[in-house]
């Protein structure tokens, strides 16, 4: 592999991580296995509402192969690897009495990473909420803060001995906002939107007090989608549309969590779900920012929708992935300095990649040119945001796997590994190896 494709990473610190992500739902599989209760994404598949009627049941089938995985991972030559645990897989019922072989499960895998030197990151929460809390009413019930503090200490005492970093929720904007199209219920109105994004809230802090208490040296953050959401076209309803959901998108979770306010545009609707003393449950001290990155949103006004905006079209012309996302590194780089200058906190980019249709070519090779430009420019994008004095310490690409993506089902691939679904084999794609070239060079440089 030349390493003239390689980017220019110089301005990013000598101890900076190298990572891959990953989700449970998405890769693990093993759904009815071993004592797991349901999730709500399960009964979201369950109703045929995925692209080609696809299921989780298998997924990756990463329950039964990840010792596979993390030799992956090893070969890539990562110092992390960012995953997330089950909820309903540990605590079946989402509270109550533990499934031990969903928690042995989570053992085997840590110890894995362990052994092959490679830090486990472990979010709490990535939408595969317990099925039995949904039917109680999931985020809306104010008793889900509870809910979440008892398992956060379930997963702090079982795994806090060799777990360090912990992440409380992947993309909290994300699944409040659509809930309808993540699996749960969605918000059927606004003030049901404000009342989950408060719980939400009220949950995370909560559950770094919980992690602070229990786990000696843990080190803390969220994780937060954070994409600038512009205007689709030049008139005012679009750019007033495009700036009450960047509001939303970006500012209703990170700003309570660390600045100890919600945005002003967003306190006249809030304000009625909150008590006493909130603000500060919920804004309890952090370590790192963690942010996923992808592209711009292009939003127009659409008065007849909860919050009065929709998706717009995207510029004429723009560069585009083969899953129609903007490339745009740019907005990359103002999306780290904007982080920096409003949280001033050191930041990880826990996500990053590229949605494609890849396939073997007739050698079985997986040729994914179009990734490797996209991440060598979004990489050169963070290394020249660095420069200007950004405090970025790590970047975990999405995906060390093609996984289930959501409701696009195995259709799209994000992987660095090609994964054949009727075989379950693992085929590293050409992007495998450049960025094992990538970490190869920055440790010997
Ligand atoms: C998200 C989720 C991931 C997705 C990835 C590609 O950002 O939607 O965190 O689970 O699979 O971002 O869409």
């Amino acid at each position: 592999m030349s390493t003239t494709k390689l980017p220019n990473t110089t301005s990013l610190r000598p101890d900076f991580i190298w990572g891959v992500s990953t989700s449970s739902f998405q890769i693990e599989g093993a759904t009815r296995e071993d004592g797991r209760g349901l999730s709500i994404w399960d009964i979201h598949c369950q109703s045929g509402a995925i692209k080609n009627r696809d299921t989780g049941d298998v997924a990756c089938d990463h329950y039964h192969r990840y010792r596979e995985d993390v030799g992956l991972m090893k070969a890539l030559g990562v110092q992390a690897y960012r995953f997330s645990v089950a909820w309903p897989r540990v605590l079946p019922q989402g509270w109550g009495s533990a499934n031990e072989a969903g928690l042995a499960f989570y053992d085997r895998l840590i110890d894995e990473l362990l052994a092959a030197e490679i830090e486990p990151w472990l979010c709490l929460y990535h939408w595969d909420l317990p099925q039995a809390l949904e039917e109680r009413g999931g985020w809306l019930n104010p008793e889900s803060t509870a809910w979440f503090a008892d398992y956060t200490a379930l997963a702090a005492k079982r795994f806090g001995d060799r777990v360090k970093r912990f992440a409380t929720f992947n993309e909290p904007s994300i699944f409040t906002l659509f809930g309808r199209s993540l699996g749960k219920r969605d918000c059927g109105s606004e003030d049901e939107l404000h009342r989950t994004i408060h719980h939400v809230n009220l949950a995370h802090g909560a559950a770094v007090d919980v992690l602070r208490a229990s786990v000696a040296g843990a080190s803390i953050g969220c994780i937060h989608n954070r994409q600038p959401c512009r205007p689709a076209s030049g008139n005012e309803a679009d750019a007033a549309a495009a700036a009450r959901l960047d509001v939303y998108w970006n500012d209703a979770f990170p700003d309570p969590q660390c600045r100890g306010a919600y945005p002003p545009s967003m306190r006249t609707a809030i304000e009625p779900h909150m008590k006493a003393g909130d603000l500060a449950r919920i804004c309890r001290p952090v370590d790192w920012f963690g942010l996923n990155h992808y592209s711009p949103v292009y939003v127009k006004a659409n008065a007849d929708s909860m919050l009065g905006y929709d998706f717009g079209d995207k510029p004429a012309g723009a560069p585009l992935t083969p899953i129609d996302w903007p490339i745009d590194p740019e907005a990359f780089r103002q999306t780290l300095e904007s982080v920096h200058a409003r949280y001033g906190l050191p930041i990880y980019v826990l996500e990053n990649g590229y949605g494609s249709f890849d396939e073997p070519d007739q050698t079985g090779a997986v040729n994914d040119s179009g990734r490797i430009e996209f991440l060598k420019a979004y990489i050169e994008a963070m290394n020249a945001a660095a420069s200007s004095g950004v405090d970025v310490r790590g970047y975990f690409i999405w995906s060390l796997l093609d996984n289930f993506e959501w409701d696009s089902g195995y259709s799209t691939r994000f992987g660095l590994t090609y994964v054949d679904y009727a075989s379950l084999r693992r085929i590293p794609k050409s992007s495998f190896g450049w960025y094992t070239e990538l970490i190869k060079a920055r440790h010997s440089s």
